[in-house]
């Protein structure tokens, strides 16, 4: 059919050849790309809404047009296949036409969130070798100043407002769509919350990711007729692809854009499109659930509530349909790969009680003890998994990924979970340090780093320490460095914002201490501090 070759990307580990054979004589990957799933349904319906965004709707022979228009104008940029564009985007429609352009063309996006700060954008463009910046207006001064200069790899930066103009993305000519990459490719880098430090990036290829999304579709009752609210930020893996908005796409749905999902803004948006799927992070939830704006709205459009991110209690888990009229999905993932939910005809015990199954009979979970032997069912122990989309390594980390994935090739999740006799999952925390404040993942050491650039510290141990609506806040201990002006915690939070860090990742609480506890070898006991 065509001559393209395999793309080439050094740092990437590949299924061995057998499994990857073994996933596409079961029909797992197919032959399509994350391209041709927008254009397929555009085919199918182009006038059907594809997007609501404020008074914005775009129907599908839109977005597909606006697409082909983006891609063309990415080109002229001299954006071709296999280059990074770091997408630094929050939840506007220009949003869909620069990650499915960049598709079309091959080249791939890096979802970075909109919280993150300037210091992460500089990290993923060096890291990824990026080829272009994508933000918004909002983000553009603190990001865009000097990014290009500091960055040989960048070609440019666009900054989009989003209901204006973007000549870069509105070319003329457009293109034609046509197959550029081959369906095994990396499609795009996601990222991951991370343990040691920076966010890692995760290559999914088309093959691996669709699959994913097509199974979530069909286990999560995501049709034409799915009107899907999203109000958490559009580049996470959750709202990406679980089903998330390429589920929506996937099946000709309609995709309605909030800001964020405060129930003023949500509820509103819920009554006048009659939407009917939503997905949120535990704490979102609580604000839900005890909101006097409940009564005030009709939801009854609202079939199903998904939460996941974090650990979703039972306690409130059975409030969810008495109190919003809707059933809860449970859906524990990882940008990594696997992806659990509970089944929409589920008994109530396993809805609120579990975090759900994997989605495919072909997901490969072993719960382990300390030395790697498989636990009786309903112990708890360290969550393995490899599976038709679930990588087999990092992008660009072979040490990291001696650690993170088994020789044999499973993912080290580093959750704690129990297995039922029937294969669900429920989560009791995580053997790493990650801090997971609201959903969003923080890696202590990050922080650590940063704060140690700061003069008046002399050490740093940055934890989690619960919180009811949060699951957890950020704690710092700091230990002040002898002879230097006294710091107070607000200078040190000014100080960590003044170099870009994302506002999720400044801590909470900032304790100044004389010394930290040790563990018997000396290291930092984190667990003492908890
Ligand atoms: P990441 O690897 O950055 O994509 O983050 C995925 C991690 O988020 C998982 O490994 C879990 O620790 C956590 N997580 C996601 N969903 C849930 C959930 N429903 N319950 C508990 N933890 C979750
Ligand atoms: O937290 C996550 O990363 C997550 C949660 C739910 C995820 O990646 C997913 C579903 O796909």
């Amino acid at each position: 059919m065509s001559a393209i070759e395999p793309l080439r990307l050094d740092g990437v580990v590949p299924y061995p050849d057998d499994v990857a054979e073994r996933y596409r004589s079961a029909g797992h990957w197919t032959d399509e790309t994350l391209a041709d799933i927008l254009f397929a349904s555009v085919e199918a319906g182009p006038d059907r809404t594809a997007v609501i965004a404020g008074e914005t709707a775009w129907t599908y022979r839109e977005l597909g047009d606006r697409v082909l228009r983006a891609a063309r104008g990415l080109q002229n940029l001299g954006i071709e296949r296999g280059d990074r564009v770091v997408v630094h985007l929050p939840n506007v429609p220009e949003y869909l036409v620069v990650v499915f352009a960049l598709f079309e063309l091959g080249a791939l996006p890096v979802f970075a969130l909109a919280a993150h700060g300037r210091r992460d954008i500089e990290h993923f463009a060096s890291f990824a070798e990026a080829r272009l910046y994508i933000t918004s207006s909002e983000k553009s001064p603190q990001t865009v100043p000097g990014l290009v200069e500091a960055h040989p790899s960048l070609l440019g930066a666009i900054v989009v407002s989003t209901g204006a103009p973007v000549p870069e993305l509105e070319a003329e000519d457009p293109r034609e769509h046509e197959r550029r990459s081959l369906p095994g490719d990396i499609a795009f880098l996601q990222l991951s919350g991370g343990t040691t430090g920076r966010p890692k990036m995760i290559p999914r290829t088309h093959v691996d990711y669709l699959y994913s999304v097509r199974e979530s579709n069909r286990i999560c009752g995501v049709d034409a007729r799915t009107v899907q609210l999203v109000v958490l930020p559009i580049s996470h893996n959750f709202t990406m692809s679980s089903p998330g908005v390429l589920g929506a796409i996937l099946a000709g749905g309609t995709i309605v854009l909030a800001p964020h999902g405060a129930p003023d803004v949500a509820f509103g948006l819920i009554e006048r499109h009659r939407v009917t799927q939503v997905s949120l992070v535990p704490p979102l939830v609580m604000t839900w659930l005890n909101s006097p704006l409940v009564s005030a709205h009709d939801l009854s459009s609202l079939e199903t509530i998904q939460v996941g991110g974090a650990k979703f209690g039972r306690t409130a888990a059975a409030r969810v349909r008495p109190e919003l009229g809707a059933r809860l999905q449970q859906v524990f993932g990882m940008a990594e790969g696997l992806v659990n939910y509970t089944r929409l005809d589920d008994d109530e015990e396993t809805i609120v009680g579990t975090q759900g199954r994997p989605i495919s009979a072909d997901d490969e979970v072993r719960v382990v003890d300390s030395h790697g032997r498989d636990v009786a069912v309903g112990e708890p122990g360290d969550l393995l998994t490899r599976g038709p989309y679930t990588i087999r390594g990092y992008f660009r980390a072979p040490e990291h990924n001696a650690r993170s994935f088994t020789p044999d090739g499973y993912y080290r999740t580093g959750d704690i979970v129990r297995r039922d006799e029937r294969g669900y999952l429920t989560v009791m925390g995580r053997s790493k340090d990650l801090i997971n404040c609201g959903g969003e993942k923080v890696a202590p050491s990050e922080i650590e780093d940063l704060l140690l650039g700061h003069d008046a510290v002399h050490d740093v141990s940055v934890v989690g320490i619960p919180d009811d609506a949060l699951g957890e806040r950020i704690k710092a201990f700091v230990i002040a460095r002898a002879g230097s002006a006294a710091a107070r915690a607000i200078d040190l939070k000014r100080f960590m914002r003044s170099r870009g860090i994302a506002e999720f990742k400044v801590p909470h609480v900032i304790e100044f201490v004389d010394e930290f506890p040790h563990t018997a070898v000396g290291k930092v006991s984190k667990r003492d501090q908890r």
